[in-house]
């Protein structure tokens, strides 16, 4: 067993935040060590996860000066829900390692900066509750499918009942990565999964690679068409980063694209997220909207996720250090953060709306 777990306990605006970079070593004083580096680690050499960051600078914005712009809108609808900014929070396990009011805390957050909310089948608090606290935000419920259809049928019903809009199937994940600092620190978790405890009854103590084991491995298309024809939701796919999953997606009826390498934390030596944003955006083709993750730390970042073919972009670290050092006020001040650099980088290179955006020509970096 694990001893008791003590984490923050931060509610209150983050003094002295300059950017999401920063808040990285600030939570590293406030998340006990092993939880610490399971939630900022990545996979083996850790070189996808830094690749994610630097992939950036593959691409160049031009600044568009007399562009006849001001005080860009970083407004954009989804659900017929009109959210502040196309940024969304990814599907985190365990929000309590990093502030034991977990979850109920970051989906206060999103629900005050008014955004999208993807609750994790590894949520540390169980659906109703974050739910309530979403107070009527949309919500996508990120599936770790169970290898008995029933208990994938009765998690359903559960958030189909509670009004959830969309489903996102996590398909690059049906094994850990290579978590070598996990390994080190012996790292198990120490708080429960209440929403997989039909499959995962006793979650505290156990491994990542455990409670993965615990989930199916064995992904199809069948099962992507299983989830939409039992739950009438749109389905995403979530860990695409090539053109014949697209196709696999697409053919089994998903209605979304989710372009993530896990953030560098599953299949490490693979490429960086963004550089495979082009050529999924290139396969998809306009016909269903895509969704990335995978490095998101600066609004440049999500001006070139966006001009590079995605409709959203998520975060996952960012917001979880932004919930150890303040709770629902640190998550919403990051989402916060990136809006407005988004919004100054929107000024500077003369795009008014995140239509003008996702119409912007990026240049190819030649020089790197
Ligand atoms: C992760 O540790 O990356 C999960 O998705 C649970």
């Amino acid at each position: 067993m694990v001893s008791e777990f003590k984490t923050s306990q931060a509610e209150g605006f983050i003094p002295d935040f300059v950017n999401t970079y920063d808040l990285e070593g600030r939570a590293q004083k406030v998340i006990p060590a092993d939880a610490f580096g399971y939630i900022s680690s990545g996979a083996g050499d850790e070189f996808t996860l830094t690749e994610n960051d630097r992939a950036f600078n593959h691409k160049l914005i031009i600044p568009q000066v007399l562009a006849d712009v001001e005080n860009p809108d970083t407004a954009t609808t989804v659900d017929g829900h009109t959210i502040t900014a196309p940024i969304i929070l990814a599907p985190v396990a365990a929000h309590k390692l990093a502030n034991d009011a977990g979850e109920i805390a970051s989906a206060q957050g999103v629900h005050n900066f008014n955004t999208v909310y993807t609750t994790s089948s590894y949520s540390s608090v169980d659906l109703p509750d974050i739910t309530e606290a979403l107070a009527g935000s949309p919500e996508w419920f990120q599936f770790y499918f169970s290898k008995d259809n029933e208990i994938n049928k009765h998690i359903i019903d559960r958030v189909k009942a509670l009004g959830v809009k969309k489903i996102v199937l996590t398909a690059d994940a049906t094994v850990g990565g290579n978590r070598e600092v996990d390994v080190r620190n012996h790292f198990v978790f120490p708080v429960n999964m209440p929403i997989v405890q039909e499959y995962l009854p006793e979650g505290v103590g156990r491994s990542m690679n455990y409670v993965y084991g615990s989930a199916k491995q064995k992904l199809s298309a069948t099962d992507v068409e299983f989830i939409a024809a039992y739950s009438g939701l749109p389905v995403y796919v979530k860990g695409v980063q090539s053109a014949k999953d697209v196709e696999r997606s697409l053919d089994a009826g998903a209605s979304g694209i989710w372009v993530s390498n896990h953030g560098g934390r599953q299949l490490d030596g693979g490429p960086a997220a963004f550089d495979s944003l082009q050529y999924v955006a290139k396969a998809v083709n306009h016909r269903v909207p895509i969704v990335y993750d995978s490095g998101i730390r600066r609004g440049q970042h999500i001006f070139k996720a966006l001009a590079s073919g995605a409709d959203l972009v998520a975060i996952g670290r960012p917001a979880i250090y932004g919930l150890a050092l303040g709770g629902s006020r640190g998550v919403e001040q990051v989402f916060d953060k990136l809006t407005e650099e988004l919004k100054m980088v929107m000024q500077l290179a003369g795009t008014q709306t995140i239509e003008d955006v996702k119409h912007y020509q990026l240049r190819d970096n030649d020089f790197v």
